[in-house]
């Protein structure tokens, strides 16, 4: 990956990324400061932050794919999809209470979660070699929370800012790969009792498996594999709501069941 910035400012942007997502703060786009910055330039900020998040003592349960499909590509304005690092502290049960006073624009969406039984190495990984090694599959919805004010971003700062994930809750019904056809499952999403988001989960780069077979092919760039056990999400297949204190939220996903939380101060 081809990369612009020097150590310094690296550690620089990462400190302002960790002070965002920590004191759910908005911060201007990382590119009014470092306009030639590239992609690369993001991943290096974000393997920074997890390598920060780590050394204070969370631990790594996964990653995800993020701007996979259309929905998402062009509510982000952006055609290139990305990767993010997933942590147990973003984690939260299903039917739970979900706070908002520690986010700063949340906003939720629906995936498939695959989860690991056999790690998987890129570059060239393909859907076949991710079905093969997928355990099961159940149904997810994240909680993305871009730090960047005014919604204004660009790739290389949604990647420093590890793709916007803040929260993720996994539940519904695990199914094996096997017996469903991840293509065709048909998702919706509720808020308050209201549809509000209705898409197929062909969405997502026509198959969620690509997506996580592209996933991988950016971790091997990235000088990292999938570990065995990962939990890893496929991506948005419908754009992303926003949510604010009260709101009820139900995705339910044709075969594999449905997710639900409330969302409060
Ligand atoms: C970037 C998050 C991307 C997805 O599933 O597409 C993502 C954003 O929308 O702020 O998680
Ligand atoms: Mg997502």
């Amino acid at each position: 990956m081809n990369l612009t910035l020097g150590r310094e400012d690296i550690v620089r942007l990462c400190e302002r990324i960790e002070g965002a997502q920590t004191r759910a703060r908005a911060i201007p786009k990382l590119t009014d400061e470092y306009p030639g910055m590239t992609i690369g330039d993001g991943y290096a900020v974000q393997m920074a932050l997890r390598q920060r998040f780590l050394a204070a003592g969370h631990t790594q349960v996964g990653w995800k794919a993020g701007l996979t499909s259309k929905a998402k590509m062009v509510q982000m304005g952006v055609n290139v999809p990305s990767i993010g690092f997933l942590t147990d502290r973003m984690a939260r049960p299903e039917n739970s209470a979900i706070s908002t006073a520690d986010l700063v624009h949340p906003r939720v969406e629906c995936e498939v979660a695959f989860v690991m039984k056999k790690a998987l190495q890129g570059p060239g990984c393909t859907r076949q070699d991710v079905l093969d090694a997928t355990d099961y599959v159940l149904p997810a919805v994240e909680i993305i929370d871009s730090r960047f004010s005014g919604f204004k971003f660009d790739l290389p700062s949604v990647v420093a800012d590890n793709g916007s994930s803040a929260r993720f809750v996994g539940g519904g019904r695990a199914r094996y790969v096997t017996d469903i056809n991840l293509e065709t499952l048909g998702v919706v999403m509720e808020k308050n009792g209201e549809l509000v988001a209705m898409a197929a989960s062909a969405a997502v780069l026509g198959h969620p498996a690509d997506a996580i077979a592209m996933l991988v092919n950016i971790l091997a760039e990235l000088g990292e594999g999938l570990p065995a056990g990962s939990f890893v999400m496929s991506g948005g297949i419908t754009e992303a709501i926003a949510v604010k204190p009260g709101d009820n939220v139900i995705a339910r996903f044709q075969e594999l069941g449905s997710v639900s939380m409330r969302f409060v101060e």
